[in-house]
């Protein structure tokens, strides 16, 4: 793939109700992201954050969920997504809560189709019919395939981004009643936490790998909630039991044999609840296993 990198920050926590999120780009950056990958031989270009409304002065819209703001972040987050494809850039979009990637999945398709590895424990495949929180983050991956609220279903182009067929979630383990109903339907692969501990990372990493090989892009969408919170404090909304450490590199490590990754998505960190930015840093092993740092 391509030499360059693109770092772009997007600070969006209205997708969820914790504070702190925001600070995600930030804790990122201090964990070194940018001289990791230069380190790697990639030339490094950090755009800085794009503009998002800080939810103290959003009053107005608490009651709608912030969807007018969400649908305004994530158009400006399509377009960078887009240009930054069209300029032969990988961009890496560091959020922020999950809302973000309804932008940086729908822009990094602009152009050309991708396949989406969705690293969760969550499917974020609520509409606003079945969500029980009303979050906008567990609603991101249902707007990609055309699914809930109009607004985040046209967002950068009308339609849906992403066929069933495109997708895989892997370290699922918390659904909502209705949202395990609709993502039965839906045909999406999702491996959860039992298929990693029956089958092993490695099993379900190239499996997940042959489903998408009919795309020869790959964006991968790392909710860094998808690994166990003893090793990541730092995310919002915690599930126990999940990807490891050493899981979550060899999950990286198969990502990046595979030379087809054109973007990727770093979510959900929060600075504020993490334990001296461990969570971010762990984020930028990941990312830099993802981008080719083999030991040999
Ligand atoms: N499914 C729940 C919980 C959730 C989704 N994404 C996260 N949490 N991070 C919801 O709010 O829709
Ligand atoms: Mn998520
Ligand atoms: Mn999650």
């Amino acid at each position: 793939m391509e030499n360059s990198v693109r770092m772009i920050g997007v600070p969006v926590d209205l997708g969820q109700e914790q504070r702190g999120v925001d600070l995600g780009p930030g804790a990122l950056r201090y964990a070194g992201l940018a001289a990791r990958l230069s380190g790697l031989g990639y030339l490094v270009e950090d755009m800085g954050n794009l503009p998002v409304p800080v939810r103290d002065v959003l009053g107005a819209e608490r009651e709608q969920r912030y969807l007018p703001s969400i649908t305004a972040v994530c158009e400006t987050v399509y377009r960078a997504g887009a240009s930054a494809v069209a300029q032969g850039y990988l961009p890496i979009f560091m959020g922020g809560d999950h809302s973000m990637s309804v932008g940086s999945i729908g822009g990094v398709t602009d152009e050309h189709p991708a396949a989406v590895i969705w690293v969760d424990a969550h499917a974020d495949f609520n509409t606003p019919q079945s969500t029980i929180t009303g979050n906008i983050h567990g609603m991101a991956l249902a707007a990609l395939l055309g699914e809930g609220f109009p607004e985040l279903v046209d967002v950068g182009r009308p339609g849906p981004k992403l066929h069933a067929s495109d997708i895989v979630i892997i370290g699922l383990r918390e659904l909502d009643p209705q949202e395990r109903v609709r993502l039965r339907e839906s045909g999406i692969m999702a491996y959860t936490m039992r298929d990693i501990d029956e089958r092993g990372m490695a099993a379900v990493a190239r499996e997940a790998l042959g489903r998408l090989a009919h795309r020869t892009r790959l964006h991968v969408s790392l909710d860094l909630d998808g690994l166990d919170p003893l090793e990541v404090p730092g995310v919002g909304t915690t599930a126990p039991g999940g990807i490891t450490y050493r899981e979550a590199q060899l999950l990286m490590e198969i990502i990046a044999d595979s030379g087809l990754l054109s973007s990727m998505d770093i979510v959900e960190i929060n600075p504020i609840l993490d334990n001296s930015n461990r969570t971010a840093k762990i984020a930028v092993e990941l990312a830099a296993s993802a981008f080719g740092a083999a030991i040999l």
